[in-house]
């Protein structure tokens, strides 16, 4: 075939598709990566009951019969105290949102605070920002005027392109949210295979289902202070063996996360391993072990080690 040829059937072939990036910001715990997940229409982003769950950007793909999806959801943007992990979450952040085609800025329905309005000064002039009220399956938003004066009251705070509201958990509005961002993304052929729906690779995903289960059986301080290490990851014909250790700040805590008689440990384990399986689409053999490593979150160097 001729370049010309070619070039012509490139165009046609683009006429009409739409294919780019969305950044999905907001202030920790507004829903995010449940959101992203839904939009998918897989799990792909960890999500917790605890604020901070998300460290990394995660790019989720979505691909229909007119356009591609190329989401990203950050990390909840980080108004507590500084230190090098937090600074290095609010860089992931800010980072996200250069080069998008548009950014869907999550708030909680009904509750509007200084942390969002701390995220709201990192939103970009020159890019359109999609308001997106999640969580309004909650009681208080039930009152529908209540939820309008809501939205109206925050869109005073900055020259949004619009508004939808939606429930990522119960999977409310996210059609809908679809088609609205859909004239955001330029015209293109799509970037990815059709079947892909992560940039991120299986070591990835396999260290944040751990994580996601630490956050889930561990207290409220303790998933802070861990880490998550991939140490061997064996992509086998019939069986996936995957060894990942999990570092702790000091002694006790590995205590604690092993649990009596090891009981809190083999929960997470097995629990994880469901997940990989489901994910996968493969069996797999999980090693999980604890290492003490103090300072972890404090040192720079070993924070670009894990890739944060
Ligand atoms: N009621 C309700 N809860 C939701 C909804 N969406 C998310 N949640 C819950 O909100 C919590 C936080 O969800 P995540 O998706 O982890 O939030 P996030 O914004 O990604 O949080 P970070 O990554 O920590 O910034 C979880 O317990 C979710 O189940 C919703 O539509 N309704
Ligand atoms: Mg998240």
């Amino acid at each position: 075939m001729d370049i010309e040829t070619f070039l012509n059937n490139e165009a046609q072939r683009s006429a009409g598709y739409r294919c780019g990036f969305v950044a999905i910001v907001g202030r920790p715990n507004v829903g995010k990566s449940t959101l992203m997940n839904h939009l998918i229409g897989q799990k792909i982003s960890i999500t917790s009951k605890k604020a901070q769950t998300t460290r990394n950007r995660v790019t989720g793909i979505y691909t229909d019969d007119t356009a591609q999806f190329v989401f990203v959801d950050t990390p909840g943007f980080q108004t507590n105290h500084r230190n090098a992990l937090n600074d290095r979450l609010n860089q992931n952040v800010t980072e996200a949102l250069s080069g998008v085609d548009v950014v869907v800025f999550v708030i909680e329905a009904m509750r509007f605070t200084d942390a969002d309005r701390v995220v709201i000064k990192q939103l970009p002039k020159h890019t359109p920002v999609l308001l997106v009220v999640n969580k309004i399956d909650k009681d208080k938003a039930k009152d529908k005027y209540a939820l309008q004066a809501f939205v109206d009251e925050v869109s005073e705070e900055f020259a949004f392109a619009g508004h939808e509201v939606v429930s990522a958990k119960h999977g409310l509005r996210i059609a809908n949210l679809l088609e609205v961002l859909k004239p955001y993304l330029p015209e293109s052929v799509p970037m990815y295979p059709e079947d892909m729906v992560t940039d991120k690779s299986s070591r990835f995903l396999a260290m944040e289902i751990v994580r996601e289960k630490l956050f889930r059986y561990l207290g409220e301080e303790l998933p802070y202070a861990m880490n998550v290490e991939v140490e061997q990851f064996e992509e086998g014909e019939d069986i996936h063996r995957i060894y990942i250790a999990v570092l702790v700040d000091k002694e006790s805590q590995k205590a604690i996360l092993i649990g009596k008689g090891g009981e809190r440990l083999k929960k997470i384990s097995t629990e994880a391993r469901l997940d990989m399986e489901k994910l996968f689409d493969q069996k797999v053999f999980l090693k999980v072990w604890v290492k003490v490593k103090s300072g972890w979150a404090d040192d720079i160097r070993f924070l670009r080690e894990l890739g944060l």
